[in-house]
């Protein structure tokens, strides 16, 4: 791999910022393809921070850190991501579930999103149910994402799916879900139409379901 991009792994998982914004221009500047700036420096620098936080080996603050500093990475990237001024192809609510505040995960949905052209109403963290179905109803959007990190949170999502089931929306509002913890499985257990595993993945399947109606499970 990239020497850059390994420097710029180490240098998110030491929470350093700064280092990580200019790390992350340097590697576009020098025409690593940004799909690999995200997975092999920004997303494996927070896996491996996830890895040492479950060992034990940092603590809270320290994750906070790198969050800051994956946000500065980000930050470099958006823009090359987002293309403005398109027709919208879409329009989804997107939000991280109630009592889950980790939200750079589906910041990054989001941004793949707009920049494939689709409208996204970002709800923000911690959304209770009835917040993504009502403003799903209001804003006319056919598809809410939802974005679970916590094993312990995956269970609202199968609430909002029961929820546009009892409000006689199930057609019309489709369900997609995805975050660390989600599977398949689990996505066609609680009955969602749609699974993304990342946020590439997550665009090609809201893409299919809005433009072909299909489900993916
Ligand atoms: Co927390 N945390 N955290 N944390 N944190 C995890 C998730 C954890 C796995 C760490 C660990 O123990 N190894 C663990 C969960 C364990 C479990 O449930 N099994 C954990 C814990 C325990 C906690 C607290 C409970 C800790 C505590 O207080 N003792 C607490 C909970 C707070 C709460 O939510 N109520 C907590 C807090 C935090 C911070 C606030 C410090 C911070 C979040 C900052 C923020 O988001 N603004 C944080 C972070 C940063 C993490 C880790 C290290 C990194 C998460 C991340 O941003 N990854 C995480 C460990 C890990 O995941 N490896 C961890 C990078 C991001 C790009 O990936 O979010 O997976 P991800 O998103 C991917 C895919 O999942 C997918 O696409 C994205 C891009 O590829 N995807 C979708 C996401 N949403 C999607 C939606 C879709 C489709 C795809 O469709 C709509």
């Amino acid at each position: 791999m990239d020497d850059i991009l390994i420097q710029l792994s180490e240098t998110l998982t030491r929470g350093d910022h700064e280092n990580t914004a200019r790390l992350t221009g340097e590697a576009v500047a020098a025409g690593i393809e940004i799909k690999r700036v995200l997975d092999d420096g920004l997303i494996s620098g927070m896996s491996l921070v996830g890895e040492k936080f479950r060992r034990h080996e940092i603590f809270l603050p320290d994750v906070l850190l790198a969050a800051r500093a994956m946000y500065a990475g980000l930050e470099i990237l958006k823009p090359l991501l987002i293309r403005d001024n398109l027709p919208s192809r879409g329009k989804i609510v997107l939000g991280t579930v109630q009592g889950d505040v980790h939200d750079i995960g589906k910041n990054l949905v989001g941004i793949m999103l707009r920049g494939a052209g689709f409208e996204v109403i970002d709800l923000g963290h911690d959304v209770p149910p009835e917040k993504f179905v009502a403003t799903a109803v209001s804003e006319n959007a056919s598809v809410v994402g939802l974005s679970a990190l916590l094993t312990t949170t995956m269970p609202v999502m199968k609430k909002v799916v029961a929820l546009v089931h009892e409000r006689g929306l199930t057609g019309r509002i489709k369900v997609a879900v995805g975050g660390a913890p989600v599977t398949r499985q689990f996505a066609q257990d609680i009955g969602a139409d749609a699974y993304g595993f990342d946020a590439v993945n997550a665009v090609e399947c809201i893409t299919r379901l809005i433009e072909t109606g299909r489900t993916q499970n």
